[in-house]
């Protein structure tokens, strides 16, 4: 039965415990959380920064691909290149509008993007140097998304499941696009293999590396605490049904995968320590630096400086529609009173 309403203005704001209380029993009995659910801080916190840096991810990765709008090879390249990128935005738009659920404004998300108060994967820092680029990353890094993704389609937030459930799909389709992207040069003359190689070549050790975030354990040192914090962090998204795996299991789940892609490729994927080991039934690879990991995110190049850029006049270039939406919602509500 429903409780009866406060008055208006005489609700108190329910307690912590009691919230804490009442959202672990959702949890245990394998509800979905909803917006209309009172949440803990953390969980909250946790959510919006996942969702930010994910929906970041998806625009300003739109960037390195569709460099190469304009010189696709064919009219059919050009056309699915195309219809990617704009799934890419898409992505975004589903996600800004799963953190808005949150309580958070998508022109504040915006803001952090652009004053880099909040991250995104910085995968997509490095440049689309040729056409099989554009393969390269459809078939690495959105097939990185796909294993990362996947779980997500279960996480414990209804808005942040669903958008990925249509995410998934249309990343799956991206793999596809990639591989055949790659498949038809890895056929075609010796330039064009070479063109693909060296595209797997530079974008296997970013997709690995970063696509997953940052490795599970580390051995010694001041990264070993920053490691520690890391997985105590894992642990609670875990318990709280956000994520469902570690960093590292998802990234070995994308390894095995990609091993005997590259092989009916005939691409070599740049890591001298892949190697199945019957042992654990899995393929053996060189572990994540967690320095080389830290590096790549304060990393001020000239490649980050120019996406962050180019997403700021983007946004600065499109003020005139905003202002058109809000100038027509508001003369809509004029009439309406
Ligand atoms: N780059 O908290 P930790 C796509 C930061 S796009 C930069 O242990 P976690 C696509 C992290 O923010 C879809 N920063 O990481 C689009 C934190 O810093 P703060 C991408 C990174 O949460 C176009 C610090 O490092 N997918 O598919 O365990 C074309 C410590 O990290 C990165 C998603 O976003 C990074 N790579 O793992 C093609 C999926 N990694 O915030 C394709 C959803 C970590 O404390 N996201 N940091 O300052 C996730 O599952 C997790 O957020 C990650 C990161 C696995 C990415």
């Amino acid at each position: 039965m429903l409780a009866e309403p406060a008055p208006a203005g005489t609700a108190q704001p329910p307690d912590a415990a009691h919230v804490t209380e009442a959202f672990e029993a959702l949890l245990a009995d394998g509800e979905r959380i909803e917006p209309r659910d009172a949440v803990p801080d953390g969980y909250r916190r946790m959510l919006v920064r996942q969702i930010a840096q994910h929906a970041h991810s998806e625009i300003i990765g739109m960037q390195p691909e569709a460099a190469w709008l304009t010189r696709a090879p064919t009219l059919a390249r050009k056309a699915s290149l195309l219809a990617k990128v704009q799934d890419e935005a898409g992505h975004g738009l589903y996600l800004y509008s799963a953190a808005e659920t949150l309580g958070v404004s998508r022109a504040e998300l915006l803001d952090a993007l652009h004053s880099g108060h909040q991250r995104y994967s910085a995968t997509f820092n490095h440049p689309a140097l040729t056409w099989a680029d554009t393969g390269a990353i459809a078939w690495l890094t959105d097939g990185a998304a796909v294993v990362n993704q996947v779980p997500l389609c279960r996480t414990s937030y209804g808005p942040y499941a669903r958008a990925m459930r249509r995410v998934c799909q249309e990343e799956a389709f991206h793999v596809r696009q990639g591989y055949d992207v790659l498949w038809a040069l890895c056929r075609g003359t010796p330039e064009q293999r070479e063109m693909a190689q060296d595209a797997v070549t530079r974008w296997w050790l970013p997709a690995v590396a970063l696509m997953f975030g940052p490795p599970d354990t580390v051995a010694g040192g001041a990264d070993e605490r920053a490691a520690a914090m890391g997985a105590a962090l894992t642990r609670r998204s875990i318990a709280w049904g956000v994520k469902q795996h570690t960093n590292d299991e998802l990234r070995q789940r994308f390894v095995d995968n990609c091993v005997p892609q590259a092989e009916r490729l005939g691409v070599r994927l740049p890591d001298p320590a892949i190697r199945w080991n019957e042992e654990r039934g899995h393929y053996d690879f060189s572990p994540i630096e967690w320095r080389q990991f830290r590096d790549v995110l304060a990393d001020g190049s000239h490649c980050a400086r120019r996406r962050l850029a180019h997403r700021v006049a983007a946004h600065q270039d499109g003020a005139w529609v905003r202002e058109a939406v809000d100038a027509y919602a508001a003369g809509r509500d004029g009439e309406e009173r």
